[in-house]
C-alpha cells in the first residue's frame, strides 16, 4: 500500500489558472497578491507573461463557476484558484451568489478532476473581507497553499501505477453526468479532453 501526499517543493512545472471576480476587487485584488507572494516564495512565476500562471477575470462571484470549470477542462492547469468576495452587507442576493459559487466551484472540481481551490470569502461585512485579505491576515496565501499541495498531490497520484486513478476518475465523471450540454455519455477522462479540445 502507500501514502500520498503532496508537497511544497516540486513546483517549477506546475500550471495554475487564478479566476478572480472583480466585484468587490479592492479585496479581490488583494487575494491576489497574497496568491502571487505565496506562489513566488514556493519556486512558481507568478508573472502572466511567463509559463505557470494565467489569470482569468469575470464580473463577479456568480461568474467563477464556469470559468473554472472551463479552465479545468482545457487540460492545461494543475490546479484553479478561484478568488472572489461576497460581502453580505451588500446585498439581499448574498446567500443566492454564496450558494451557487460554492455549489459551482465544488461541481468544477469534481466534474474535470482537476483541483479547483474554494477562495471566496463570505463575510458580513466589508472589513471582516478585508481583514482577511491582508489586514490581519491574507487568505490569498492560503489558497495558494491549498493549491500547491493538491496540484503536487494529483501529480504523485496519477504518476503512480499502483493508484487506480482511471478507475476513480471515471466513477466521479459519470456520477457527476458531465457534461450535459454534449448529449453524449461521457465515460472518462481521455474522452473530455478530447471533447474539450473539439471547443479550442
Ligand atoms: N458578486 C460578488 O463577487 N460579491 C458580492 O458581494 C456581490 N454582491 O454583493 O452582489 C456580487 N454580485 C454580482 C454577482 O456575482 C454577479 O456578477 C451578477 O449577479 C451578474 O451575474
Amino acid at each position: 500500500m502507500a501514502v500520498f501526499e503532496g508537497n511544497f517543493t516540486l513546483t517549477n512545472n506546475l500550471k495554475f489558472a487564478i479566476v478572480i471576480a472583480r466585484f468587490n476587487d479592492l479585496v479581490t485584488g488583494k487575494l491576489i497578491e497574497g496568491c502571487q507572494d505565496c506562489l513566488k516564495r514556493h519556486g512558481v512565476d507568478p508573472n502572466p507573461q511567463g509559463t505557470q500562471v494565467d489569470y482569468i477575470w469575470v464580473p463577479g462571484s456568480f461568474e467563477v463557476p464556469l470559468m473554472a470549470r472551463q479552465a479545468a477542462l482545457s487540460n492545461r492547469y494543475d490546479a484553479v484558484i478561484c478568488l472572489g468576495a461576497v460581502i453580505r452587507g451588500q446585498t439581499p442576493h448574498f446567500d443566492y451568489v454564496a450558494a451557487e459559487v460554492s455549489k459551482g466551484i465544488a461541481a468544477a472540481s469534481f466534474q474535470t478532476g482537476v483541483p479547483v481551490v474554494f477562495g471566496i470569502l463570505t463575510t458580513d461585512t466589508m472589513q471582516q473581507a478585508l481583514e482577511r485579505a491582508g489586514i490581519k491576515s491574507n487568505l490569498g496565501w492560503n489558497y495558494a497553499m491549498n493549491a500547491l499541495e493538491m496540484a503536487s498531490l494529483m501529480r504523485q497520484f496519477k504518476g503512480n501505477s499502483s493508484a487506480a486513478y482511471g478507475v476513480f476518475d471515471e466513477n466521479v465523471v459519470t456520477t457527476q453526468a458531465l457534461p450535459a450540454e454534449s448529449g453524449r455519455k461521457i465515460t472518462g477522462r481521455s474522452e473530455i479532453e478530447h471533447q474539450d479540445s473539439a471547443h479550442d
